[in-house]
């Protein structure tokens, strides 16, 4: 009995682990730390940060994906135009060069989760989906992290879609 609850203790350990580490495979795509960011109880978006790495030798594109957190899932890209900071929605996907890593980041192109049904509270995490073009849908899991020093996720607070 005693043996049985420090093996469960050792599983949850190793499941729970240090959030930095984890990252989901599907084919010779590497999804590396899907993360999020804490919402006021009444926000409505949210947001989705990760890297992609493409060791395959064919172009993939990351097209979409949900959240269960979230009532839509779209990708955006931030751009500064005359020192402002914009939004854009991501149409045509992000492209995934073979070989190549890409980061959805704060302040560059990230995924946005809009019509949020919960607020996303630190220290917790969400399971979510990511679509491919050529590697299909991959269930990820994303982790909330504090804000960063630095980090610019603030500026989401006022985004409409
Ligand atoms: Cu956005």
């Amino acid at each position: 009995m005693r043996f049985l609850a420090a093996a469960t203790t050792l599983g949850l350990a190793v499941l729970l682990g240090p959030a930095s580490a984890h990252e989901f495979k599907a084919g010779s795509l590497t999804i590396d730390h899907p993360s999020s960011r804490p919402t006021p109880p009444n926000a409505k978006v949210g947001v989705g940060y990760l890297s992609i790495r493409n060791d395959g030798t064919e172009p993939d594109r990351l097209v979409g994906g949900s959240a269960t957190v979230a009532g839509r899932f779209e990708v955006h890209a931030s751009t500064v135009e005359d020192g402002v900071a914009r939004m854009r929605r991501v149409e045509d996907g992000v492209v995934l060069e073979p070989g190549a890593t890409v980061t959805l980041a704060s302040g560059g192109t990230h995924v946005m989760l809009l019509d949020l049904k919960e607020p996303i509270v630190k220290g917790q995490s969400f399971d979510g989906t990511l679509v491919f073009e050529r590697a299909g849908a991959v269930p990820v899991r994303f982790s909330v992290e504090g804000f960063g020093a630095g980090a610019a996720a603030p500026s989401h607070g006022g985004h409409q879609p």
